[in-house]
């Protein structure tokens, strides 16, 4: 039980005296210098990122956290996967892994180490090794697809993951179900500077035999794609071509058959193409300026690659068809609205060819309906954010991670509750705060933000950004929290650091500004019917199905779901299977801004500290007890404090605990015997424990020395 060691601070932040930013933050860089990348807060793992391979993982050190309970050894993620595996097989209980933090601090990291360490624990036999190799051979393929270089990491996920690792009785893996949410199509027409577009693009250039870029009408070359953004075509430490073999092996493994791979590609080359398929002012119709395609060649090479004639490419790109009941009225758009047009289609295809990817897998991976499953999930999903600039975007994103803090509060309190129960120890309530108010801004049916914007978005007449920011401010100006320019109320000062095209609101983590600029449009997120009509006239099978509602016979007025109500039910969704299992915490910290080792800076963290709301962790699970240990685990550590257990005990653990305890004086209000466990209410008291344990241990010491004098 090395829980408190003085040179590298306190493996748990429960124990932390006194509890406040500072010690915390101290705490956590005293150990990050010494390489302890990983710090409890009770059950919850902190894992600050080393941006260096450390020494601590692999076959050896999985062998030695299987055979340890929690606290037995350093922290670790191997320590909660563990736990939560056998929690799973031996007690029957459905288990999720919630991994929080922002871009960069090692989400994504923290969970392949999870699945690995489950996959190498779990099961054995050809069959079972066949489904672990699925499971984790969808990494590779989903990171290619879905993650990209930003200024924050080389290998940033552009979608937030949840899946499920699904079990047999014996805790074997049968398969699993993976969810994706959101991913960041804007990046497939437009990236950043210092940034990429989605790995797969550079993979498939640098990887590709010449055969196959042939057959795709590629080159190899990058400089020659208008999506490809011209000044990194590398990242260091990344090899694009070994990793495009990787993938395409991987694919394999989860069973894509070859003309599957084959059509994925030339589907992710005709988002490529697409993007060099230039519009502009050709020729002019009855006097109105109207787009033209120049590149013919481009065209025609995408017509043929997918099996539709160029002309009807070119008319779904530069015009329009209005249908009214009566009549169809074909309008030609300028060259603003046609480029629009083909970006709209590439981020389209793109982030319809990422689910159709995901779910390709998930049909090999799944589990036959009426097995017997005990389920473990895992989340992967990005945290809270606030940028300079806030838009739709961040708004879901920071919607997701209050609702998660929300089930972060319950299921801790819940967990807190339960256990008390189970060990019979009387609950008291505690006090926190509930981010639930926020979350019926956000949410409410009819009364929410979301809400709003949906009517917004379904009105007739002029809507636009402003007319929704208005409506805002005329029904939440009173609302605790939110704020704008114009709601001046007894609460909110004028701010004048805030655009007048902006809202604010105070989350849980802090206050976030967003910018109502395209929050129509984006969460219209509608597909000119030209172009989905298109798409489903071509001849290419992949392609052609990505478009479901281009096929005239099923094309209904009814208009698809907006972006935020999908993104809504997919959270109430990921809510309730949560909320149905045993939750696990790893909370990540990125350590600096600039992907080095060794250094930490307290301001960055900090921040971090914050919006994972590790302070109020720390507070929940100290309110009642803050320390609990097994009376085994307990006895031995500490009976060398009384005379009655020391050296000999033949009874049993509890009472060796009530002796040692007893003799110690220590208040009674000060600790709760469980049926299993011994609670103790204040890191002070186990200060105090530890304290009599070390003088003890000297004074031990002293004496064998004199001993062994005396012999001499
Ligand atoms: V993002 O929100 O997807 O942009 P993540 O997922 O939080 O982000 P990621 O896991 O990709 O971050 O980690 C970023 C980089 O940090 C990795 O590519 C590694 O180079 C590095 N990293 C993260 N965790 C570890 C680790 N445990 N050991 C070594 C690590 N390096
Ligand atoms: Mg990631």
């Amino acid at each position: 039980m090395p829980l408190l060691e003085g040179s590298v601070g306190v493996e748990d932040l429960v124990l932390l005296e006194p509890l406040v930013k500072e010690s915390l933050l101290k705490n956590l860089q005293l150990r990050y210098e010494n390489k302890e990348i990983y710090t409890y807060i009770g059950n919850v793992v902190i894992s600050v990122n080393p941006y260096q391979q450390l020494p601590i993982y692999g076959p050896e050190y999985i062998a030695k956290y299987q055979d340890c309970t929690f606290y037995e050894l350093k922290p670790h993620i191997y320590a909660l996967a563990n736990m939560a595996y056998q929690s799973l097989r031996d007690r029957d209980r459905d288990q999720c892994i919630l991994i929080t933090g922002e871009s960069g601090s090692g989400k994504t990291e923290a969970s392949k180490l999870v699945m690995s360490y489950v996959a190498a624990v779990c099961g054995k036999g050809e069959q079972v090794n066949s489904v672990k190799e699925q499971l984790l051979q969808s990494n590779p393929v989903l990171e290619a697809f879905g993650n990209a270089k930003t200024i924050r990491n080389n290998n940033s996920s552009r979608f937030g993951k949840y899946m499920d690792i699904e079990f047999d009785f014996k805790g074997s893996p049968l398969g699993g179900v993976i969810t994706n949410y959101l991913l960041e199509k804007s990046r497939v027409v437009k990236q950043l500077k210092g940034e990429r577009n989605f790995h797969i693009f550079y993979q498939l250039l640098a990887g590709a035999d010449a055969q196959l870029l042939k057959a795709l009408k590629l080159e190899r070359d990058t400089t020659g794609y208008a999506y490809l953004n011209q000044e990194v075509p590398r990242v260091d430490g990344m090899d694009d071509a070994s990793s495009f073999s990787a993938v395409q092996s991987a694919m394999a493994v989860i069973g894509f058959s070859e003309e599957e791979i084959r059509q994925v590609l030339e589907v992710t080359a005709l988002v490529l193409k697409l993007g060099n398929v230039m519009v502009a002012d050709e020729f002019q119709a009855n006097g109105i300026p109207a787009s033209g395609i120049c590149d013919g060649r481009g065209v025609q090479e995408i017509g043929e690659m997918v099996g539709l004639s160029s002309e009807e490419l070119e008319r779904a790109l530069c015009s329009r068809t209005m249908e009214t009941a009566k009549e169809k009225v074909v309008t030609a758009l300028n060259v603003m609205q046609a480029q629009y047009a083909r970006d709209a289609l590439a981020k389209n295809i793109y982030s319809r060819l990422f689910n159709w990817i995901v779910n390709r897998i998930n049909d090999s991976i799944q589990v036959g309906i009426g097995e017997k499953k005990k389920v473990m999930g895992v989340l992967d999903i990005y945290g809270f954010e606030i940028l300079e600039d806030n838009s739709f975007e961040q708004f879901m994103i920071n919607y997701c991670n209050e609702k998660l803090q929300q089930v972060f509060i319950e299921m801790t309190l819940k967990e807190e509750q339960e256990e008390y129960k189970r060990e019979g120890i009387p609950w008291t309530k505690v006090d926190y705060f509930d981010n639930g108010i926020i979350c019926n801004l956000i949410e409410q049916n009819q009364q929410g933000i979301l809400a709003m914007l949906d009517e917004e978005c379904l009105r007739p007449g002029v809507v636009s950004d402003s007319t929704f920011l208005a409506k805002l401010n005329q029904l939440f100006s009173k609302h605790s929290h939110y704020e704008s320019k114009v709601t001046q109320n007894a609460q909110h000062q004028y701010d004048h650091t805030m655009g007048l095209h902006c809202f604010r609101i105070c989350h849980y983590a802090g206050k976030v500004t967003y910018n109502v600029t395209s929050f129509i449009d984006k969460n219209n997120d509608l597909l000119f019917r030209d172009l989905s009509q298109a798409m489903w006239k071509a001849q290419h099978p992949l392609l052609r199905s990505l478009f479901p509602e281009g096929n005239p016979k099923q094309a209904s007025l009814k208009r698809p779901p907006t972006a935020g109500a999908q993104f809504k039910s997919s959270v109430a969704i990921l809510m309730k299977n949560l909320y149905s299992k045993n939750p696990n915490y790893i909370r990540c910290i990125k350590p600096n801004e600039h992907q080095q080792q060794g250094q930490f800076s307290s301001d960055l963290v900090a921040t971090q500290a914050q919006y994972l709301g590790l302070l109020e962790n720390v507070r929940v699970r100290r309110a009642g007890y803050a320390y609990r240990q097994g009376y085994g685990p307990f006895l031995e550590r500490y009976r060398l404090l009384s005379r009655s257990t020391w050296p000999r005990w033949n009874g049993g653990d509890r009472e060796g605990v009530e002796k040692v305890l007893g003799e110690l004086s220590i208040s009674s209000g000060e600790l709760a015997f469980g049926k299993t466990k011994i609670f103790i209410r204040s890191p002070k008291t186990l200060f105090y424990l530890e304290e009599q344990r070390r003088l003890r241990l000297q004074q031990l010491a002293t004496l064998i020395q004199k001993i062994y004098r005396g012999w001499r």
